[in-house]
């Protein structure tokens, strides 16, 4: 949002995160189906971005100077919706159209598709080089915009990730946030024992990144990270590793053992809701 709302308390945001976790449960309930465990584990981190972090005009979603968003992961896009829907970008009763034939909402995402999608992202690995080639050409306008990027921990099994780690910090992209999403799960189960990818802070330092790593489901430790990110002096890329947690706010759905694509029965999305609103703390 705009400055403004960019200040948000952080009880709005706890109001935000619930809402981003309500939109994508709704669009799981609409298709029986879906990446939603991923919505409901990224669900504080999009709040964070979308409410405290993010400089943009709803009304306005290619206007030259915003900070760009950049989800990597095509699956996640029902994440992605449910932020756009709660910084209304995207009309709340479009999400009753989504995945089904000619909607702006695809299952994977489409950047042509939909407003405030900036890529496409399907083939894992290739956000993060997106970014960079955005971010040089921001510098190369002057432009003080940011660029976030989303990424996820399967992403970290993909050479092309590390050839932008790489670069960025060769070009010292001072504008440009990586945030990962750790949630120890990818399609082949847990990320840690598919392919290892600890020490994973020191492995970013190595790279010459400014690195921080909070638990992403923590709002306050969120907002500190976002602005340390955005305010860290020195001329390098910045990256916030986020523990998350899938399934987060749905009780049956956070010990779930295979969460990468959910499907549950009709009568349980009703059950998921309820125990998202049980669970509220505002
Ligand atoms: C280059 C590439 N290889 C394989 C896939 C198939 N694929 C789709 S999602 C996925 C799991 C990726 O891990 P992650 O994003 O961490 O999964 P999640 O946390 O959503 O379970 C895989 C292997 C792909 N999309 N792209
Ligand atoms: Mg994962």
């Amino acid at each position: 949002m705009t400055a403004t709302l960019s200040r948000a308390s952080s009880t709005t945001l706890v109001q935000r995160a619930h809402n981003i976790r309500h939109h994508a449960l709704r669009m799981g309930q609409v298709q029986g189906q879906g990446y939603v465990g991923q919505a409901l584990g990224a669900a504080d981190l999009l709040a964070v971005s979308y409410f405290h972090a993010l400089n943009y005009k709803p009304e306005d979603p290619e206007w030259e100077q915003r900070d760009r968003f950049y989800l990597s992961i095509g699956h996640y896009a029902i994440a992605l919706y449910a932020a756009l829907i709660e910084a209304q970008i995207i009309p709340l009763d479009e999400l009753e159209t989504y995945g089904s034939d000619d909607s702006r909402l695809p299952m994977s995402g489409m950047a042509a598709y939909t407003p405030g999608m900036e890529i496409t992202g399907g083939s894992l690995g290739q956000g993060l080089g997106i970014a960079v080639g955005a971010c040089l050409g921001l510098k190369r306008k002057q432009s003080s915009s940011f660029v976030y990027n989303l990424l996820s921990d399967g992403e970290l099994n993909e050479g092309s990730t590390w050839e932008a780690v790489m670069s960025a910090s060769h070009w010292k992209l001072d504008n440009l946030i990586a945030i990962v999403d750790i949630n120890n799960q990818q399609a082949d189960g847990h990320s840690s024992e598919v392919l290892a990818f600890e020490p994973i802070v020191d492995r970013w330092q190595a790279f010459g990144w400014f690195t921080q790593r909070v638990d992403g489901n923590d709002l306050d430790a969120l907002v500190k990270a976002f602005d340390a990110a955005r305010s860290h002096p020195a001329a390098q890329p910045r990256v916030i590793i986020c523990d998350t947690k899938m399934g987060k706010g749905v009780p049956f759905l956070e010990t779930r053992e295979k969460t990468h694509f959910i499907r549950v029965d009709e009568h349980e999305w009703d059950v998921a809701l309820n125990n998202l609103e049980e669970g509220k703390t505002v």
